[in-house]
């Protein structure tokens, strides 16, 4: 036994980009070491790539629009169930029903201090290992070759 990490990713968007710093620090206070980050600017083939899950919904131009609109920075988060963490961190998607919703007063969302409404919403993060894996390539595609196999510990990737 010990600890066992895992990546996500994890994007501050355009919105709250001014905001970087403060949310860096929740990342850090909540235990995420970055692994490495990378701020650029999505053309929209490359938001669309990132994005197409969602290709043909009625929100695609609008979210490709969006999330062109000036820099992101993109950083790949290590933790103990990294994945599911972060995503419990920022909160729902739609930032209103995350100020909301926080389901005790020691938590608070990123989402719920630094988002606006349902598609100005702060952050982005991988919902699952398999979005992880192909996210994290999509960002960093030199960095991480091989996935971490499970049961490694944690000191041997940090
Ligand atoms: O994984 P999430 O970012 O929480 O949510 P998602 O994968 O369902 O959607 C990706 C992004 O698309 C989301 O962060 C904001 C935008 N989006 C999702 N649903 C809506 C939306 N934007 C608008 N305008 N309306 C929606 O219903």
């Amino acid at each position: 036994h010990g600890i066992f990490v895992e990546r996500t990713l994890a994007i501050i968007k355009p919105d709250a980009i001014e905001n970087a710093n403060e949310i860096e620090d929740m990342i850090l206070k909540n235990g995420f070491t970055i692994l490495q980050k990378r701020r650029i600017i999505l053309s929209a083939e490359q938001c669309s790539d990132f994005y197409s899950e969602h290709y043909g919904k009625k929100f695609f131009p609008s979210l490709v629009a969006f999330m062109t609109s000036g820099p992101i920075l993109a950083l790949i988060l290590a933790r103990e169930n990294a994945i599911l963490s972060w995503r419990e961190l920022i909160g729902p998607t739609n930032s209103t029903q995350a100020r909301e919703s926080h389901p005790d007063r020691f938590r608070i969302y990123v989402r719920a201090l630094f988002g606006t409404n349902e598609q100005k919403n702060a952050v982005h993060g991988s919902d699952s290992a398999v979005s992880a894996e192909r996210e994290i390539r999509f960002f960093f595609p030199n960095s991480i070759v091989e996935p971490i196999p499970l049961g490694r510990p944690a000191r041997d990737y940090l």
